[in-house]
């Protein structure tokens, strides 16, 4: 029988103190689609409870780890303890492919001024700048960034003083985050005091011309697994022309030109909408949210581009890369379809992919009973129609909001008033974002900052055909008999971008969720006689 999803949020909430399950209440919603559009509120972006235990990052893995860390030549150096910046070293899957046997990578190498307690008690901006130094000197690279660990904030080093100076003494260019871990409530933060660097210090420093005529950039792609490889050859294929992508297999000098392009598309909204925003006000670059995960909506996003730029040849080219590439979708569409319709799926995931993932499932004819974001916020769930109503806390006024006013000579709206009207009655979303839930089914469990606990019972509850989340939750899922696709990492697998991606996933899917090995799956408990303790010892 299909479990009732409001007697599943009581079974959940029942665990907990009274005053805490009052508070909890608010992050966990039945979906709902009224007739107006709108959806049911949710709380997000706060503070976990202490004591739960949460799918989270820190601010500096957001920082550092997310928007920075893909880019290869920008030479990143964290400031702090050596454990942040060993873990962080290269446990996401964000891949690079420089252009020649030359050209700079520094993404395998994990740099660190290893803080100890002299520079806790006597400040560590002495030892930073030694690092940039004796960094300098092995690599020479264009752009060095420093990313504060808590510490950092703790002790009151200026790191931002430190980039200034050493900029000017080694005549490249040299910023610094203020990303302490502690910073925000997640990640999210990180990813905006990212963005607002990238923003201040490197984009619209290049003005080398683009004499192309497609320009796009590509925000929020991340080339987990080569997705953004995938992507490129897309693009390529079209005739439009990539400037830079924030920041799957970007480069230093791809972000410092990319106020030259025409249009700007957004793929993960969470982690980079507001560079879009910045480069709307700044440099009248228009933005679209585009997603080319599932091969429905990368030909709708592919259509979106070419529409914008209103060119018959690049809708043609479109169109018959969107014909070649579907065939073969289709086909190993409805093979898993036979094997795949009507299982169920449930995706705990950071800001974006557990609402862009359910699109593939949809596409094997797959139901997600249940999702949520790790750290995302109300925009990501309702839409950005809400934004005007999320009530900002003390936590996000921490994070610094840049003012950014049209440039005196740079500001060229690329498209007027009208023209941004026309695009959006044709379906376009113009700086615009519909959320996940009103793509989800009502009835649908929404679960912002999932707890373990709260897994535990939707697993034992719902048993549900796949559950996707990350290597945190990995085992634990499948030691409960249900197969665990990891949807940061793909599991070493991927991509899953794009057409091609598309078909990766849903042969992955169907092995997965058509295996009969979980079902064998018991713990020794329940199996075995209690061992007595003699025998325990023994
Ligand atoms: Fe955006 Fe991402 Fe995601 Fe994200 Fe992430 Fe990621 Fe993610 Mo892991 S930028 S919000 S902070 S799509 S690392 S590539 S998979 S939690 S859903």
């Amino acid at each position: 029988m299909k479990p009732n999803p409001h007697t599943v949020k009581e079974q959940l909430l029942s665990a907990l103190p009274k005053k805490s399950a009052r508070k909890r209440a608010e992050q966990i919603v039945v979906n709902e689609r009224r007739p107006d559009g709108s959806v049911p509120e949710i709380k997000a972006n706060v503070r976990t409870t202490p004591g739960a235990i949460t799918q989270r990052g820190c601010t500096y893995a957001g920082c550092k780890g997310v928007v920075i860390g893909p880019t290869r030549d920008i030479l990143s150096i964290t400031h702090g303890p050596i454990g942040c910046g060993f873990y962080s070293w290269l446990t996401r899957r964000n891949q690079t492919r420089p252009e020649g046997p030359d050209d700079a990578n520094y993404i395998p190498y994990c740099l660190s001024t290893d803080m100890q307690d002299e520079q806790i008690v006597f400040g560590g901006e002495k030892k930073l700048r030694a690092a940039i130094e004796e960094a300098y000197e092995l690599f020479h690279p264009k752009a060095i960034a420093i990313f504060s660990t808590c510490p950092v904030g703790l002790i009151g080093d200026d790191v931002h003083a430190v980039a200034r100076d050493m900029k000017e003494k080694l005549g490249i260019n040299v910023f610094g985050f203020s990303c302490e871990g502690y910073k925000g409530v997640s990640q999210s933060a990180g990813h905006h005091i990212a963005n607002n660097q990238l923003f201040r210090h490197v984009v619209g420093t290049n003005e080398t011309p683009r004499p192309e005529k497609f320009k796009i950039n590509l925000l929020g792609e991340y080339n987990i697994g080569g997705d953004a490889f995938v992507i490129e050859d897309l693009l390529e294929r079209c005739g439009i022309t990539l400037v830079s992508t924030f920041s799957g297999n970007s480069t230093y000098d791809a972000f410092a030109n990319s106020h030259m392009a025409d249009l700007n598309t957004v793929m993960c909204h969470r982690s980079i909408n507001y560079v879009a925003e910045m480069m709307e006000k700044k440099f009248g670059i228009p933005w679209i949210k585009v997603n080319f995960v599932g091969a429905e909506g990368t030909a709708k996003s592919l259509r979106h581009i070419a529409q914008y730029f209103n060119d018959a040849e690049l809708t043609e080219r479109v169109e018959k890369v969107i014909s070649d590439e579907m065939t073969d979708v289709l086909k190993t569409q409805f093979a898993v379809r036979s094997r795949c319709e009507g299982k169920t799926a449930m995706l705990f995931v950071g800001g974006s992919r557990a609402h862009h993932y359910q699109m593939l499932f949809a596409e094997m004819g797959m139901k997600t009973v249940a999702a949520g974001y790790e750290f995302a916020h109300r925009d990501d769930y309702e839409g950005r129609r809400v934004l005007p109503s999320i009530k900002v806390d003390a936590d996000s006024r921490n994070i610094e909001q840049l003012e950014v006013l049209p440039d005196e000579t740079r500001y060229m709206p690329r498209r007027g008033p009208d023209e941004l009207v026309q695009l959006e009655a044709a379906g376009m979303d113009v700086a615009a974002y519909q959320g996940m839930m009103p793509e989800m089914e009502d009835g649908a469990l929404v679960i912002d900052d999932i707890y373990h606990f709260e897994t535990e019972r939707l697993l034992e509850i719902y048993k549900p055909d796949i559950f996707c989340a990350g290597i945190k939750e990995k085992y634990a899922v499948q030691k409960a008999g249900i197969p665990c696709k990891q949807l940061h990492s793909y599991d070493y697998g991927g991509p899953y971008a794009g057409f091609r991606g598309a078909i990766n996933f849903y042969n992955e899917i169907d092995r997965m969720v058509n295996t009969k090995i979980w079902q064998y799956v018991q713990a020794p408990w329940e199996t075995e006689e209690e061992l007595e303790v003699e025998e325990l010892a023994s």
